[in-house]
């Protein structure tokens, strides 16, 4: 299934039940009081975090979300049960935006947060009964819940993000430094998705490493980026073809601006050059990693790497 972190959804409140009209009926009183219940409301719209749920792929298949209604009224003084709410399971870390605005982050074991309101019930005539009209017949319809549009967006949290322009070993060298099955290719723009991996320290730390393609040969961002996940990595390793005779300053230039706009500011930047021998290790690079195949040495990537990395507190 492919990776999805964004996503569009409709979440509509329930609509409250219509309030009853209705006169008790009893065999020997022939003119019994109004006795219509009134309507139950409806039921919210919830988000939960639910852990085992990976990505937001879930709602490409599904946008529109509607809680239950609630009951009508009913005669004898029966008011309508509430409409269920409905919960909807994200990712951790999921982010709740309404016409823009961030309206909630959730992370696991919060509580659930409600995103629509169910509908009020109507009244029924009983309630509007008084010293001037004992028979009222009047009632009042259930509300609609409250509707809107959210997007949700949802970031790993990577550690280490590999960027770079197409083709330039990116995949490479996330397999050989973490034994990710991802996809090598001698064709730009081989990877569509981002590819995780894992480098685990002495300390059994774990660290996710991603591969987040993304950019053409400019250094464009490409329409469907992945490069939003890039805002939590501390680490940047800048992946440059080193066998590539175009000039490595330039295309490290275009690499940087496509990525400005989504990386932390503060992350730290390390330049490999890539299809390149340690000891050939050219002046603008900080490391050099040789890794045809997936396989050759990159254990001075790796220990660079986590000298780099901190422990979370
Ligand atoms: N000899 C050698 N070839 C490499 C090295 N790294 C990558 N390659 C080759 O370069 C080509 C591109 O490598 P990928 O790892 O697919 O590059 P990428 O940056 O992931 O490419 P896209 O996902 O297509 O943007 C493949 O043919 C690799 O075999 C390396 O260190 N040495
Ligand atoms: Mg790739």
């Amino acid at each position: 299934m492919p990776f999805t972190d964004r996503a569009r959804i409709h979440v509509e409140g329930g609509r409250g039940g219509d309030g009853c009209m209705s006169f008790r009926r009893e065999p020997h009183k022939p003119r019994g009081g109004p006795d219509g219940g009134n309507g139950g409301r409806g039921g919210r719209v919830m988000l939960q975090v639910d852990p085992t749920v990976e990505d937001l792929s879930l709602f490409g298949a599904k946008a529109h979300f509607r809680a239950r209604s609630g009951g009508n009224g009913e005669g004898a003084n029966r008011d309508g049960r509430s409409g269920e709410d409905l919960v909807i399971p994200v990712p951790p870390d999921t982010r709740v935006f309404r016409d823009d605005v961030e309206i909630a982050r959730l992370s696991e074991g919060d509580e659930p947060i409600q995103v629509a309101r169910g509908g009020d019930g109507g009244t029924g005539n009983r309630a509007f009964r008084s010293s001037t009209n004992q028979a009222p017949r009047r009632t009042t319809p259930g509300q609609p819940g409250e509707a809107t549009w959210l997007t949700l967006e949802f970031r790993l949290p990577i550690a280490v993000a590999l960027v770079g322009l197409p083709n330039s070993g990116k995949s490479s060298l996330l397999r050989a430094l973490t034994g990710a099955p991802a996809s090598v290719a001698a064709y730009p723009q081989s990877t569509r998705q981002p590819e995780l991996g894992m480098l685990v320290d002495e300390d059994g730390e774990h660290w996710l490493v991603a591969d987040l393609p993304g950019l053409d040969d400019a250094g464009r961002p490409r329409q469907s980026s992945f490069l939003g996940q890039l805002e939590r990595a501390g680490l940047i390793l800048h992946c440059v073809d080193a066998t590539d005779p175009r000039d490595a300053e330039q295309r490290m230039a275009l690499v940087r601006g496509g990525v400005a706009e989504y990386r932390d500011p503060d992350a730290q930047e390390l330049v490999i050059a890539t299809g390149c021998p340690a000891v050939e290790q050219p002046d603008w690079g900080d490391l050099a990693a040789d890794v045809a195949d997936g396989a050759g040495d990159v254990s001075s990537v790796r220990e660079a790497i986590l000298r780099h990395l901190v422990p979370a507190p």
